[in-house]
């Protein structure tokens, strides 16, 4: 048996055998970041912006296969219209200096969500990223804009429901397999389902981030506001998500 002392003392490493191959982040806190150091609300997203780069490149180098981030929900059009305004300049900030860094850490941009009512110029930043880095083929990096849960369900029961009603597919031909291909995640293919949800900043809510997919992820929340995590953080939700596998995995071998 371990003391107290020595459990108390035990400092797990993270295992690099077992790194979850999608790790989906809620990117919270930027605002109160920013409120807690009497600054505007905008300067929790300019920070938030940079910790999306910093995170981006300690996952890749981690050996994530895909990082899905939330950036901006279907109920974000709610903030004031100049809050609206500078989010929407943020893809186009992000791309101007990072696409050489992700061509060189060999990440591929993609992106979920209805992006169809971004104003131009940021519909144009984000579509020129996709192509600028169509060959890399290492890490996913995937933002999720203007994208909620909900809305993601229903697009695919209408587009399935389409299908019914055409006598494409019959009713009976509807299966948990069937669904998922009609999700925005359906790209990812088999990876399409996070292993690992983080949220950021406390808040212990899934907020109408991926419904479906989030139905066997393990989920870590952490106290730290986005723009005050850090490649030590991620490793640290990491090193959570191994303790609750290897837990269960001791159980199963009993
Ligand atoms: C503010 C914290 C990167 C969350 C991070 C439009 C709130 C910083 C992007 C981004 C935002 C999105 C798509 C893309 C490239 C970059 C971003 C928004 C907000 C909302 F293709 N950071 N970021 N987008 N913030």
């Amino acid at each position: 048996m371990f003391s107290k002392k020595e459990v108390a003392n035990e400092t797990p490493t993270i295992d690099m055998e077992r790194i979850p191959q999608h790790i989906a982040i809620i990117m919270d806190g930027n605002g109160r970041w920013a409120q807690k150091r009497h600054l505007p609300r905008v300067a929790g997203h300019k920070q938030g912006m940079q910790t999306v780069k910093t995170v981006t490149i300690a996952a890749s180098k981690l050996g994530v296969k895909v990082l899905t981030l939330y950036a901006f929900s279907t109920e974000n059009w709610k903030r004031p219209s100049s809050e609206v305004n500078y989010l929407m300049q943020l893809p186009i900030r992000f791309f101007s200096t990072f696409v050489p860094d992700l061509i060189k850490n060999n990440v591929r941009v993609m992106v979920m969500g209805d992006t169809s009512q971004l104003p131009e110029p940021t519909q144009k930043a984000v579509s020129d990223a996709i192509k600028d880095t169509a060959d890399c083929d290492g890490m996913i990096l995937n933002f999720a804009l203007n994208y909620g849960g909900r809305d993601e369900i229903t697009r695919a029961v209408k587009s399935i429901a389409a299908e019914v009603s055409a006598g494409e597919i019959q009713p009976d031909e509807i299966t948990d397999q069937l669904i998922g291909s009609h999700l925005m995640t359906a790209p990812l293919g088999k990876l399409a389902d996070p292993d690992l949800l983080i949220r950021t900043s406390g808040e212990e809510r899934i907020s109408n981030f991926l419904l479906w997919q989030l139905a066997y992820s393990e989920l870590v929340f952490v106290p730290e506001h986005w723009p005050d995590f850090d490649a030590d953080s991620l490793k640290k939700a990491i090193i959570e998500f191994q303790g609750r596998h290897r837990r269960f995995g001791g159980l199963k071998n009993k």
